[in-house]
Parts: C-alpha cells; structure tokens; sequence
C-alpha cells in the first residue's frame, strides 16, 4: 500500500429505523411522519449500496448502528423499573421521547465525526471529532457511542487521535462531516479544509430570519478545526445561505458535494461564494473544477426533494470519478438533464451510477448522508480494525443476519413492546459476533 486511500464507512442501517417525524427542517422526516418503516429493506438497501461501492472498487467498511431503544437515557432522566416500565413511561411523558430513544440515526454516519487527514494536522496524525448533534435530542444520543466506537476501531494513537465531542450546547452545535469537505489535488495532498456553518453562534441578532434551525456553527466549527491542529492556511469557513435553510437544507451536503478538485452544487448553497470560489482558485493555481448549478436549471425545492447534490462523488480505479446518485433523480427531469450535463462536461465526472436507498430518503437520508470518509495515509490502511472493511463474504453474512433479525414493518405502535428490545439485542449480539467487536453495547456490559 503506497498511496493514500478514502474509505466509505457506511453506517448499517439498525432494526429499529422508523418514521417518526422527529427532525423539524428536515422536510421528508416531517412528510413521512408516523407512515410505516421497513427496517429490513432499509438495511439491505445500505448494503446493497455498500456492495455497489465496493464493486466499482471504491474502499468500503461498514460501522454498526447503535443499540436502541437507548434505556440508559431513560434511566439518566429519572426514570426506573423494568425494561416494559421504562417504556410505558416514557410514553406518557412524551411519545417524542420513546420514539427518540428508539431512533435508529445513528446510520447518517456523514454525521458521526469530523476528519481531519493527518497530511494536514500540525502533530501529523488523523484527527476525529464526533458530532455532539446536540440540536435534537434523538442525535445528541449518538456522540458518546460514536466516541467510544471510534477510539476502537481507530485505536492506535500515534496514528489516531479521537477528540471528545465539543460540550452540547446551542451554540457549539456540530453535526459533523455533513457541513465540512476536503479539497486536494491528491489524496494525501494537503487541502483546503472548508467548513460549513449556518449561524455563528453568540450573534445570532445579526442572523437573517429563519424558518428552520441552523444546525452547525461557526463556533463549533472554528473549535475543531483548532483541536485538530489544522495548518491555518488550510482551513476555511463559509456560511449555509439561509435561504437554502429555509428551503429544508438542514446540513449542507443536501446542496454541496466534493471530491478532491472537483465540486458539484446548488448556486444558492453558500453566502459570500464568489470570495470564497476565489480563494479555492488560488489554492488550486486554477486547475478546479466548479459545477455549479443554477435555479433556473434545477430549483432549491427539486435538490432537496431529488437530493442529486446528496450523491457520493468518488474517485474510481482508473482515476475517473462517479457520482453515485439517489433513484429519486430518474423521477426529476431537471435533475436528469442536470446528471447529463454533468457527464457531458470538461470535468473528472465520467459516470452516473443509480443506488436505491429509499427507505433512508424518506428519513431525508441520501447516499452520502450514510456514509462518513476516512481518508487513511499508508501506514494508517492496515491498523484500523480490518473486520469492518466490505467483502464478497461479509456483505453475504451481513445479508443474512439482516434477514433473520429484521422486521419488515415498524410503527411507533411497536415501541412499548419488550419482546422488540429482546429482539434487537438478540440481533446485536450475533452482529458483534460477526464483526468481531467485542462488547461494545450497553446491554452486554451489565
Ligand atoms: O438528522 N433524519 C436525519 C437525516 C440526516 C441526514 N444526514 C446528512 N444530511 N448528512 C436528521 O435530520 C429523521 C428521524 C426521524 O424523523 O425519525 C432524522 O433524524
């Protein structure tokens, strides 16, 4: 292994995913509310995925999804009693608390942490923060686990350093990966880290009204690329136009994608773009690519319904790249004639592969939502823990495991049912065991 690689590790979709409506902003999440999950196809549409990637030769591993209902919360908010207990109260308190408990989230793994590449950190390893998603609670839930999954499989620490997710408080607001993108000529390059925020934190006065919540912030931002050690002519901020906001852009991946010198976008993504597009110019002497976008080509509206911005955008074997798009866009003229002049264009983009992941879509999930890059030096490939990269064989076991544990159909009325806990951590259980973790849940450490 001589060369820098980025892994896609894709957060497996767990027996819980349900439509609960729990993420104001998010306009499918509020849409779908309360319609009928399929957990079993959501997860085997991930790893349909997972094994799309890896077929096109695309590094691909996989992160298991977190335990759930999470009892441990309940019990932090007071509550006692017997696992049926637990969840009749909760329910009484807010049926918006049990289905939070019960949210399977943590599959969004574009959410889970912030990287930074240790070519561009002072102290030249690779630097992670997990998100504190401390905007809703059915998130927040996520970042202790997501720091202690992380130290595991990211374990040596003179490669590796796992920071603690910044403190939960509105105005350190960090929902990771999705607000931050790395820009190079090469993998293993330094690049342009940029960071995305949609309100600064502290100074809210000076914000232009808006409808829906702004979820990362400058401050938090700022923080990490600190903490990380990024080299200060590496790091950029920019802010999340409101407007994009206002039109259901909850994190900004709904609007932006890059890889390596390559970026595909809506025109109304960012506030003050021209500078920025300037100092993205000068860092790259002009060799660049901007596929921008404009309303009148595809409106605001149509990206977030279609999510075609939401596509992965990898680099494959041969050095082409692909973007790896939602079924939704064969659905949207606009977004098809848009994909077409993507192809037809002088840029790296030579191919358009289709995923089906709808039941995470109806979640306001696309393909880069359940994915979160590792961009690993050469001695960083082989001492992460190897179990989790995809294979022929795992994606065959995963399938199965999938087919024997899953429900096909889940609604809130399930919640208060304690054979479903039984079930799930039935299911975990046997997922450790094919992954070779260890005991890395709750329920197995008691
Ligand atoms: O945080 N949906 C997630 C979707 C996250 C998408 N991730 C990225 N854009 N990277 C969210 O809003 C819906 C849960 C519910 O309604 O039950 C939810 O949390």
């Amino acid at each position: 292994m001589s060369r820098s690689i980025e892994y896609n590790f894709d957060g497996l979709v767990g027996p819980t995913h349900n439509y609960s409506g729990l993420s104001f902003g998010n306009i499918a999440s509020q849409h779908n509310a309360g319609t009928v999950a399929n957990p079993k196809l959501a997860a085997k549409q991930g790893l349909q995925k997972m094994l799309t990637l890896m077929n096109l030769g695309v590094p691909q591993a996989v992160l298991p999804p977190q335990q759930r209902p999470n009892l441990n919360l309940l019990q932090d908010l007071g509550l006692t009693g017997t696992t049926a207990q637990l969840l009749r109260q909760a329910h009484k308190i807010d049926p918006a608390l049990l289905a939070a408990v019960y949210s399977a989230a943590s599959m969004w793994s574009a959410n889970m942490a912030t990287i930074s590449p240790s070519c561009n950190t002072a102290d030249g390893r690779l630097h992670f923060t997990p998100a504190n998603l401390s905007y809703n609670l059915h998130r927040a839930q996520e970042s202790q686990f997501s720091y202690g999954l992380l130290k595991h499989i990211f374990a040596d620490s003179r490669h590796f350093v796992v920071h603690n997710p910044l403190l939960g408080y509105r105005d350190l607001s960090d929902e990771g990966a999705a607000n931050h993108n790395l820009l190079c000529s090469e993998y293993g390059a330094p690049g342009l880290e940029l960071f995305v925020y949609g309100r600064s934190g502290f100074d809210d006065k000076t914000q232009v009204p808006l409808r829906y919540p702004a979820r990362q912030t400058r401050l938090a931002s700022a923080a990490i690329a600190q903490r990380h050690g990024v080299r200060s002519h590496l790091r950029c901020f920019i802010q999340q136009n409101p407007v994009a906001i206002n039109a259901g852009v909850f994190h900004n991946d709904v609007v932006f994608v890059a890889n390596k010198n390559v970026m595909f976008y809506h025109e109304h993504a960012f506030l003050d773009w021209p500078y920025m597009q300037q100092q993205i110019l000068n860092f790259f002497g002009g060799n660049c690519h901007f596929i921008s976008v404009a309303e009148h080509e595809l409106t605001l509206a149509d990206a977030v319904a279609t999510y075609i911005f939401n596509s992965q955008l990898v680099t494959l074997p041969d050095n082409t790249m692909a973007l790896i798009v939602p079924d939704e866009c064969k659905e949207s003229s606009a977004a098809t004639k848009v994909l077409e002049a993507v192809i037809a264009g002088n840029n790296p983009i030579k191919h358009i592969k289709y995923v089906q992941c709808r039941q995470s879509m109806r979640n306001g999930g696309g393909p880069a939502c359940l994915r979160l890059r590792v961009l690993l030096a050469p001695e960083q490939q082989p001492i992460f823990k190897q179990q989790l990269i995809m294979t022929a064989g795992l994606y065959k076991q995963l399938d199965a495991w999938v087919e024997k544990h899953y429900r096909d159909r889940l609604t809130s009325d399930d919640f208060l049912d304690p054979d479903l806990v039984l079930e799930v951590n039935t299911a975990l259980e046997s997922l450790t065991k094919i992954l070779h973790l260890g005991s890395i849940y709750p329920f197995q450490q008691v």
